[in-house]
């Protein structure tokens, strides 16, 4: 392990496109918080940079649903997310913004340094252009139906149902988002990062070099990494963003994923003049917190940027986390299937500490993980009442009953073995949270602390000082007793004053009310007294008991759980939150299910029909054709040629030798300047799969079916 001097910790720019979920918390701000919060208990340099992702798609299209602007999107939005945070105890030493002049002025200066040292491939491609909106449409500006999973509304990069990263290119029926319109393909020019030069070095450096890293983070580097890297454009068509510093970029800006992990530069250079000595020093530990949907950007792209301009330093880990579902089903912030951190703080105040305690408890460190408001309710009740509050209180309790509320004296000769142990116990905990903790394994260092409480519990109960009391009379206990209590009641106390520290990276607040409760200033906290039997001196007074939490009640969870049922929206029903491109989409999905029959025909209409047997002989990709296949079929007497659109659905060589239902007698259709000579028969299901109808025998070429 390397020697570092200081530790720079980021959190991911959340997008100021919406406020911010508990499933944002979970994934990386509360675990990077709980870090930097240990770190400074340490007493070590950290700095903790966080700050609003401004640019790209989706705050465009924010606006475009709200009827405002991009500016007024991410100011309203800045504002409430920077809010939750403060509300939550996320505690930044910057929360700043990516529209801030000192970032622009960063993010150009660091493309035009690649540009300068000649990194970028400059190319010319064809992009999908909406010539309603006249503008080139990018990753969210377009949605089709996802090649994958047939969801209509797929967007350009990434399709949300079934979770696959797409590229415009490749989605069905694609439409522009915004003006619904068929979109054409264009010319246009941009800057690529030529990833794979990197690619030797990625690996070794990743590969080799971190092995350390959590599952999931190396197991998603090393799938990227095997399937090879690719150029990838980092400057997009769009008027919201940053300017490509170059002369000839009118139109031209920052790609978002190019300016926003520059974000991190940009906010140290706002919060220190030192910023340098965070950024370019080698002894720096630079950490990212992240959600998994960010890990190839922070893992593979954002360091080769970084090493490609060469002047900093890389990060020493990515400790990203998995995906928090809300009562077993996926976050949708579309669908409204999220619980809202501005919400939380309302309807529960004075609860920060229970809902952070909840999400480490269960935070997704190495799977996704699912919240429930019975668990949260259980784990407050059953965790911080029954156990870490109660020991707490009935410490103060008795102290106040036994001791006159002052810190009793130890008398060291006559220790038993209960308190030799949990003397034990109290001396070792320290290491293990902190190993824990600096493995960024916080859910088990959480566990740690609370089971050390749990310890507390147990002690009180096999030392039972209240049955020294007869008649629950203080004034009538022997002197051999009082030590008795005296040692229990000190150890309980020198306990609590630990717990204190070693829970307040975790839950701050209680850590306040502890010190409160004990009239000790913040400075107990430091990380180096835990551990330590004397942070309380002897006679010392101590304030009367007051609840660290309070129960969570039956009806608070049946109306969360209500709540979250009332707000979903579901899909199809008429909402104003919808694209217009979303809402033709659905609006033909559900013609398409209502479709009415058609109406009557003849038998004589239906005997016009000539159907036969075919038997695919070939098949093959009609060039510039996404959706068409050219089959050769052999109808008996005959050979034809018939083009159909099933490209999407089958590739050629899965067809050959098939038998299928041919529309005979359908008048020739020049497709693509091919001509088709009868149609096949397919069956589609409501998600758009196509099914080939065939007789349920093999049956000569040529026969016919009526
Ligand atoms: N804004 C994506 C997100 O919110 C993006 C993170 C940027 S970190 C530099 O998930
Ligand atoms: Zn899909």
């Amino acid at each position: 392990m390397k020697d570092y001097n200081r530790i720079l910790v980021t959190a991911a720019l959340p997008y100021a496109n919406g406020p911010v979920h508990i499933g944002h918390l979970a994934g990386c701000y509360l675990p990077a918080d709980i870090y930097v919060r240990y770190q400074r208990a340490q007493k070590r340099d950290v700095k903790f940079i966080g700050g609003s992702d401004e640019h790209g798609v989706p705050i465009t299209i924010r606006a475009m649903k709200e009827g405002i602007t991009p500016q007024q999107v991410v100011d309203k939005y800045h504002a409430m997310i920077k809010e939750s945070f403060e509300e939550m105890g996320i505690s930044f030493d910057i929360y700043s913004r990516t529209s801030h002049a000192i970032h622009h002025q960063t993010a150009s200066d660091f493309f035009r340094k690649l540009y300068d040292d000649g990194l970028f491939e400059e190319k010319e491609t064809e992009q999908y252009y909406d010539e309603k909106a006249k503008t080139f449409l990018a990753d969210r500006y377009i949605v089709g139906t996802c090649p994958i999973c047939g969801n209509p509304n797929a967007y350009g990069d990434q399709c949300e149902r079934c979770g696959s990263s797409l590229s415009p290119e490749i989605l069905v029926n694609p439409r522009s988002t915004l003006s619904d319109a068929v979109p054409v393909k264009r010319k246009t020019k941009h800057w690529y990062f030529p990833l794979q030069q990197y690619e030797n070095w990625l690996k070794e450096w990743i590969l080799e070099g971190h092995k350390e890293w959590k599952n999931n983070v190396y197991g998603q580097c090393k799938s990227w990494l095997d399937n090879g890297l690719q150029s990838r454009a980092m400057t997009r068509d769009s008027n919201w963003g940053i300017k490509v510093p170059l002369p000839d970029a009118e139109g031209k800006v920052l790609y978002v994923w190019f300016d926003a992990p520059i974000g991190y530069i940009s906010a140290t250079k706002e919060l220190t003049e030192q910023w340098a000595d965070y950024w370019c020093k080698e002894d720096t530990k630079l950490v990212h917190f992240i959600g998994k949907d960010n890990i190839v950007f922070h893992c593979i792209i954002f360091p080769a940027m970084l090493k490609a301009h060469g002047k900093f330093v890389l990060p020493d880990n990515v400790p990203a986390n998995e995906f928090l579902n809300i009562e077993g089903d996926k976050v949708s912030t579309s669908r409204n299937w999220a619980v809202w951190v501005h919400d939380y703080v309302k309807d529960f105040p004075g609860c920060v500490d229970t809902l952070r305690y909840v999400l480490c408890a269960n935070a997704p460190e190495t799977k996704d993980n699912d919240f429930t408001w019975k668990e949260f309710q259980e784990r407050n009740n059953s965790e911080l009442v029954a156990i870490f509050g109660n020991f707490v209180n009935r410490t103060f309790v008795l102290m106040h009953k036994l001791c006159n509320g002052k810190v009793p004296p130890l008398h060291n000769e006559i220790l038993d073995d209960f308190d030799k142990s949990l003397i034990e116990e109290i001396g070792s905990s320290k290491d293990k949270v902190e190993s824990l903790i600096e493995q960024y394994k916080f859910r088990e260092a959480l566990f740690e602390v609370i089971d050390l409480s749990r310890k507390g519990n147990k002690y009180l109960q096999d030392k039972e000082p209240w049955k020294k009391v007869p008649g629950g009379e203080a004034k009538s206990i022997s002197p051999e007793d009082q030590k008795q209590i005296d040692n229990c009641l000190h150890l309980c106390l020198q306990l609590t004053a630990n717990l204190a520290i070693l829970i307040n990276p975790f839950l701050p607040t209680t850590a306040r009310k502890m010190l409160h409760l004990m009239k000790v200033v913040d400075k107990m906290l430091e990380w180096s007294n835990a551990g330590k039997l004397k942070l309380l001196s002897v006679g010392y007074s101590l304030r009367p008991p007051e609840l660290l939490f309070r129960k969570i009640e039956d009806t608070e969870i049946t109306a969360q759980v209500e709540k979250l049922k009332a707000g979903l929206i579901v899909p199809n029903a008429e909402n104003g939150s919808k694209t217009p491109a979303m809402q033709t989409a659905e609006k033909e999905e559900n013609e398409n299910k209502a479709a009415p029959e058609k109406s009557q025909i003849q038998y004589d209409d239906f005997a016009k029909l000539d159907l036969r047997v075919g038997t695919i002989l070939s098949a093959e990709k009609v060039e510039k054709a996404d959706k068409l296949l050219k089959l050769q079929i052999d109808m008996g007497s005959e050979k034809r040629t018939v083009v159909s659109g099933i490209a999407l659905h089958f590739k050629p060589e899965e067809i050959l030798g098939r038998q299928v239902i041919v529309v005979a007698n359908l008048a020739p259709r020049k497709m693509r300047g091919i001509e088709s000579n009868g149609m096949i028969l397919m069956a589609e299901d409501k998600e758009g799969k196509l099914i080939f109808v065939h007789p349920q025998e093999q049956i000569e070429p040529g026969s016919k079916v009526s």
